[in-house]
């Protein structure tokens, strides 16, 4: 069986926003739902994920990325309020958003969508939401309490996100949670 390894790109965050969410959850924790929290240094915003994919297929992803991005320009964007997916009845993801009114995430991740789909990759049904997993419901308890709370909390404004470089990375899955490790960047041109 050909080796793989689990992949996904993504930006990586600044030290600002990862201590934002560092405060949402210590907000969230004392609430006792079941939830895994994603680790404030692990959290990311994922552009495409990939699944498993094959070790010799990764030089052709690199190459990919290297030329979506090269029409890249730099743009700014930030931090914007919380919510769950699906919805607030059937909460089962914790995230925070990231503006996108602009829908230049949006581009950047249907380019990279489009990209990928050329070299083999299934495209992804969802519709691209631009927003920072910071954690996941395990299971439906307190979760009124949950849901409350994260409608109360405000993300302070103006909290910049720069987007200027995307990641690949390899993930690694542990019982102590995922590992993850950056196998490339790639920069605008
Ligand atoms: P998320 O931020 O939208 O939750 C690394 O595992 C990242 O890939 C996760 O943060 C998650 O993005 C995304 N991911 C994990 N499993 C996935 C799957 N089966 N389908 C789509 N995206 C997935």
């Amino acid at each position: 069986m050909a080796e793989t390894i689990r992949a996904f790109i993504a930006i990586e965050l600044s030290g600002q926003i990862k201590e934002t969410i560092r405060n949402f959850q210590e907000r969230l924790k004392p609430l006792g739902c079941d939830v895994s929290w994603v680790k404030p240094e692990n959290a990311h915003l994922t552009l495409k994920f990939l699944g498993d994919v094959k070790i010799k297929m990764i030089p052709s992803v690199t190459e990919t990325l290297a030329n979506s991005c090269r029409d890249l320009r730099f743009f700014d964007t930030t931090l914007t309020q919380p919510g769950v997916f699906p919805d607030l009845r059937h909460p089962r993801v914790v995230w925070i958003g990231l503006d996108d009114t602009e829908g230049k995430l949006g581009q950047l991740a249907g380019s990279l969508e489009t990209a990928l789909g050329n070299i083999g990759f299934r495209k992804e049904k969802r519709n691209f939401r631009a927003h920072i997993t910071v954690g996941r419901i395990r299971a439906l308890k307190n979760v009124t309490q949950l849901c409350d709370a994260i409608k109360g909390f405000t993300v302070p404004s103006g909290i910049k996100q720069s987007v200027g470089q995307i990641t690949l990375f390899k993930s690694t899955l542990t019982p102590q949670g995922p590992v993850y490790e950056p196998l490339s960047q790639s920069k605008p041109g």
